[in-house]
């Protein structure tokens, strides 16, 4: 594992450097609608084409499921987000990240997020700890709703009514929450204590799974994201400070009883 780690730490570097490459230049990005408010750039697939490049040159028996060409997912799989937060890059907003997941035996292996904007590159290693830039990180271990400052994520996959309850309700809480349109960097933040939580009701597998990983290796509580069925279909996603566990998990069943 400790080779595979330390390639796909090296591979995330060389990945967010050319995001933001392309980033200095966004105006000019070719820029598609995979569907509605759902963009991808030619900055996307040029930077999974180079994570793919090199991790297979390394790592030849390994499967690959990327968010822009897919992939056919095997025993042991990385699992590719070039750009989480395209909505954000080809606006010019410099809040995305790259996300890279390496899962073998059903069980999430390895996380790697890399801010390229930040130079942040967020790591875990099951059951090894979470870090950021190789100091070690604890997500959050606050109880009080009025001193919590939550992440939410919504999309068009979703309902919007459902959304608007679930703001509504953490509101009432006295929490107060940030959408900042790139789940897998939320739940980085989460990992590192500076969000008491994320909560979105779908994430494809390639946005959660790296930060899934990183934030329970940071001590916070996620829920039961993975099925070999949310790898290619996605699944709700939750990580949260442990002493509020309970308390969001009663607030969010209540709109999304299927929360496990
Ligand atoms: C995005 C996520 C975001 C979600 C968007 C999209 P992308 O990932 O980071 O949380 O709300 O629908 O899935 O498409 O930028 O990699």
């Amino acid at each position: 594992m400790g080779r595979r780690y330390l390639a796909a730490k090296d591979v995330a570097l060389c990945a967010g450097k050319k995001a933001r490459e392309f980033f200095r230049d966004f105006k000019n990005l070719k820029v598609d609608q995979k569907s509605l408010q759902d963009p991808v750039s030619e900055a996307d697939r040029a930077v999974e084409t180079l994570i793919l490049e090199k991790l297979k040159k390394m790592f030849p028996e390994d499967s690959f499921l990327g968010e822009e060409f897919g992939g056919d997912p095997e025993e042991s799989v990385w699992i590719i987000d070039p750009i989480d937060g395209t909505a954000n890059f080809v606006k010019g907003i410099p809040y995305f990240c790259v996300s890279i997941c390496f899962l073998q035996d059903n069980e999430a292996k390895i996380g790697i997020i890399y801010d390229p904007m930040a130079d942040e590159l967020f790591t875990a290693v099951k059951g090894k700890g979470a870090f950021v830039n190789d100091r070690q990180i604890q997500a959050s271990r606050c109880s009080d709703f009025s001193l919590s400052l939550f992440g939410l994520g919504s999309s068009r996959r979703t309902s919007s009514e459902k959304y608007y309850k679930t703001v509504s309700a953490l509101m009432d809480t006295t929490c107060e929450y940030r959408k900042l349109g790139a789940g897998a960097l939320m739940l980085a933040h989460t990992a590192a204590g500076r969000l008491e939580g994320y909560f979105e009701a779908h994430l494809n597998s390639w946005d959660a799974m790296a930060g899934l990983l990183i934030c329970r290796e940071a001590g916070a509580f996620t829920n039961r994201f993975y099925t070999r069925d949310a790898l290619t279909r996605g699944n709700i996603t939750l990580a949260c400070a442990r002493p509020l566990k309970d308390k969001v998990l009663k607030l969010l069943k209540v709109v999304y009883n299927e929360l496990a």
